[in-house]
């Protein structure tokens, strides 16, 4: 039997405010031309692409205390946060469209109230190469998507960790990490301080993507609200050139597939992020079109053989 889905809205944020390369910003328009609204029209979901928010301009200016564009990051969270907060009130399943990795603490911190107001225990999937749990005394760069999961925790500047006005988003538990390589060594003390549940590539070497995700999606239940936030540096660079940050040794196709079909088996995903596709890094919009088939994949494609 093939599952029904909730309705879509689709949400452009179209920016690259927290990275450190420019591109981002095209990210929504690469993931439009690669077909992601009529490919989950062709599986039967109802989907509103609701177009871009609209924030600051990229000053492109060098870091400031140990952040980039601070300023500018704040406002873009704040008008994602809003906007998925939005959709998911209104009983729609965001899918925002990045942009680079920061937006994730909008996009999530609108996502965690929504699990308080509803009573739904929250999950995060971070499909990604880096942990992005770097705060400002310990980041190489100054660049805030590589902080995100950071200020989710509480460790940020109060801006980002109470963005909605209240207490930091989460707490780590709810998070589980996939496909993590490259760490630095602040972060590290930091991760394993904070005692993140990491899925590394190590880890999915020795045992294998199955064991990895059952693990991580362990305790899944139909109180949960699944919340995926995919950065497509997760993907191997073979088969996925087109971000800012790649990292080798990084999941294959297949092993990519067979994460996004064991998340649609679940039947519990609620919201997700598409980030940091860059189109001015990619080949032919290339890795747009991979993300958007991995994207069915999670809307249950290729669990056709099993219905
Ligand atoms: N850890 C590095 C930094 O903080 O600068 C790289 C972070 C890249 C973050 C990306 C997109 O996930
Ligand atoms: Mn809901
Ligand atoms: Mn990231
Ligand atoms: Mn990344």
């Amino acid at each position: 039997m093939s599952r029904s889905y909730p309705p879509v809205s689709i949400i452009g944020a179209p920016t690259d405010v927290g990275a450190g390369h420019r591109g981002a910003r095209l990210g929504p328009e690469a993931l439009r031309i690669a077909g992601i609204a009529e490919a989950l029209v062709a599986r039967g979901v109802d989907v509103l692409d609701r177009g871009n928010l609209d924030g600051p301009r990229n000053p492109w200016q060098p870091p400031v205390e140990g952040y980039r564009h601070l300023d500018e990051v704040v406002q873009w969270n704040r008008l994602v946060m809003e906007a998925v907060l939005a959709e998911l009130r209104d009983g729609r399943m965001p899918i925002m469209l990045g942009g680079d990795h920061c937006l994730g603490l909008g996009s999530i911190t609108a996502v965690a109230r929504h699990c308080r107001e509803t009573g739904k225990e929250l999950r995060v999937l971070w499909l990604d190469a880096h942990a992005d749990f770097n705060t400002s005394q310990v980041t190489p760069s100054g660049n805030v998507h590589g902080m995100p999961v950071a200020c989710l925790c509480g460790l940020g500047p109060r801006e980002l960790t109470h963005l909605d006005g209240e207490g930091p988003a989460i707490q780590p538990s709810v998070i589980r990490q996939i496909g993590i390589r490259s760490v630095d060594e602040g972060e590290k003390r930091l991760v394993k301080q904070h005692g993140l549940d990491v899925y590394d590539m190590r880890y999915i070497d020795e045992v294998g993507m199955r064991r990895a995700m059952e693990e991580a999606l362990e305790g899944v239940d139909e109180n949960t609200h699944l919340h995926v936030s995919f950065d497509v540096d997760f993907l191997d660079p073979s088969i996925a050139p087109g971000v800012g940050t790649t990292v080798p040794g990084g999941p294959n196709y297949r092993e990519a597939q067979l994460v996004m079909e064991m998340i649609a088996d679940t039947g519990r995903m609620a919201s997700l992020d598409i980030v940091e596709l860059n189109p001015v890094l990619d080949s032919h919009n290339t890795t747009a079109e991979l993300a958007v088939d991995l994207v069915e994949s999670l809307f249950g494609k290729s669990t056709l053989m099993r219905d």
